[in-house]
């Protein structure tokens, strides 16, 4: 049976996905080591005063709890997830960007990264996420904090995030210079970059 296309609801998955209620993992490599006492986020790029912050400073920005689904590129949609973090917006408030800053670069430990442009970001259920159904998120799903994206596939939902690069470009990250959609918008079904 066919998803109607553009329905993105509770009972429906998006095209060509195919629902199930575990969470696999899915990483290009290995999960890598990382010591919580020397992980660092940093904001640098097209934005005024560049920023470093340890763990506990950002632990400090106020978490909130959304419920989202999740859908990955390789067809798995996980349709029921609650995420913990600290939403995008409240980091972006401890900066301030130059002019004409339209889209970020999110970096990763393990040399992951992934586009996404500023207004996906502002979206209010985009999160630094710590905890996946109340949990503290496990090495595999990227702990200590990842990434969570749900308007976009799962190659967005970058694991293991170590800051974000504000640039006036739109530069492929690691996947989207290896095929994938810029946008990557599940709902138009935007898996590949189909220009030849
Ligand atoms: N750093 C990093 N983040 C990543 C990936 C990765 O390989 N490395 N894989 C992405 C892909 S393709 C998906 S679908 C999700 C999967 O998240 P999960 O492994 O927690 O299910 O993580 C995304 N974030
Ligand atoms: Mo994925």
């Amino acid at each position: 049976m066919f998803n109607e296309p553009g329905k993105l609801n509770n009972k429906n998955a998006p095209p060509g996905q195919v629902i199930t209620k575990k969470f696999p993992v899915l990483t290009f490599g290995n999960t890598p080591t990382i010591d919580f006492e020397n992980w660092r986020f940093s904001i640098t790029g097209e934005i005024k005063t560049p920023i470093e912050w340890n763990l506990q400073d950002f632990l400090q920005l106020e978490d909130i709890t959304i419920n989202a689904e999740f859908h990955c590129v390789t067809q798995w949609s996980n349709l029921d997830n609650s995420w913990t973090g600290i939403p995008f917006a409240k980091v972006l408030n401890k900066i301030i960007l130059n002019a004409n800053v339209q889209y970020a670069m999110i970096h990763c430990y393990g040399n992951y990264s992934t586009n996404i442009s500023l207004d996906v970001l502002m979206n209010d259920d985009v999160l630094f996420a710590t905890k996946h159904n109340n949990i503290p998120l496990s090495p595999d799903h990227g702990a200590p904090v990842r990434l969570i994206v749900p308007k976009r596939y799962g190659w967005k939902s970058a694991k293991w995030v170590k800051g974000i690069e504000f640039t006036k470009k739109n530069r492929p990250g690691f996947w989207e210079s290896r095929g994938y959609h810029m946008e990557g918008d599940p709902i138009k079904e935007q898996r590949y970059d189909t220009d030849q």
